[in-house]
């Protein structure tokens, strides 16, 4: 049936940006964290894989029931790592027990976006845990790094996203880093990783070539040997409908902000329904409380 939102009792933009603000002071606390990446990765990710499960044809999927902590989920290989993310969080899912896992997962996504100097993201609450094995989405419905461009399409179109969206998304790479007792992949993708930024387009339109190694196949900057990218990343410039964008946003960066937050936004809200007229919430970063 649909998802519908449902806000707990009496809770405004005042008490999630409550939250916000603890999640983004234990980020700052932890910016040594993973090499200096700090939480802003994870967050993001844990973010994306708990909403890029949505399956627009059955309707089934997404962040609505936050859950990833019951199998067959919680063992899918896509997800190795992200405990780190809902442990992290995890606290505060205690401290305020009227916040549901997918609100507080996709909140999180959110608070690191903006805390490491992305876009604004809106976020509307109401995600309600279940438990039910109905809810739980079958494995594997997250990407596979090692395909190619007509792989990725198709996808993200399972999703409900276009190509522009697909490009746009997939810029969050600019964050964190790939490691291999998760995914066997090693490495970030540039050495700003803990800032949001277009670098990802930027690097991306430079020279790659496939690094050598006893790991899977990801490829290596040439200039410097020390970034990566996924086959998957590299399938952006080699298929014209991804590689148009890819340019658009290496060369403007308000614009790649504005392309992203829009369909952050909507992977967020994948499989929620929300009431009619319901308006989402724009959290003021720490900096804007400050000054
Ligand atoms: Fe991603 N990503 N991602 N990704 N991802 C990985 C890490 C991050 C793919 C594969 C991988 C998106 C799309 C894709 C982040 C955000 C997004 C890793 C390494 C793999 C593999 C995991 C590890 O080893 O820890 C593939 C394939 C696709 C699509 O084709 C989208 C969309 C987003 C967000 C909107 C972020 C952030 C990370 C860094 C995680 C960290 O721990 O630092």
């Amino acid at each position: 049936g649909p998802n519908i939102a449902k806000v707990p009792s009496g809770k405004g933009l005042k008490d999630y940006q409550e939250i916000y603000n603890d999640i983004a002071g234990k980020i700052e606390e932890n910016l040594d964290y993973d090499g200096g990446a700090g939480f802003y990765g994870q967050l993001v990710r844990l973010s994306w894989h708990a909403s890029g499960t949505y399956d627009k044809n059955t309707k089934t999927g997404g962040s609505f029931y936050g859950s990833m902590i019951y199998d067959p989920e919680s063992s899918d290989g896509a997800n190795a790592g992200l405990a780190a993310g809902r442990d992290f969080l995890y606290e505060f899912a205690v401290k305020y027990p009227w916040i549901s896992r997918g609100d507080l997962w996709t909140l999180g996504g959110v608070v690191a976006v903006q805390e490491s100097g992305g876009p604004k993201v809106p976020w509307r609450p109401g995600r309600v845990d279940s438990f039910d094995k109905r809810d739980i989405p079958p494995p594997g419905n997250l990407p596979d790094a090692s395909e190619d461009g007509k792989y990725v399409r198709n996808l993200f179109k399972r999703m409900g996203f276009g190509d522009r969206e697909t490009v746009a998304l997939i810029g969050a790479h600019c964050l964190g880093k790939c490691h291999t007792h998760n995914s066997g992949y090693e490495g970030p993708w540039g050495p700003s990783f803990n800032m949001f930024t277009n670098d990802f387009f930027v690097r991306l339109l430079q020279g790659w070539h496939v690094r050598k190694w006893d790991g899977p196949k990801q490829y290596e900057d040439d200039e410097s040997n020390s970034f990566m990218m996924l086959p998957t990343d590299i399938a952006l410039k080699e298929e014209s409908y991804f590689l148009k964008y890819v340019k658009l946003y290496a060369a403007d960066q308000d614009l790649f902000f504005k392309d992203f937050s829009k369909a952050y936004a909507a992977l967020l809200e994948l499989g929620v329904e929300y009431p009619r007229g319901s308006k989402p919430f724009l959290f003021k970063t720490i900096d804007e409380q400050e000054s």
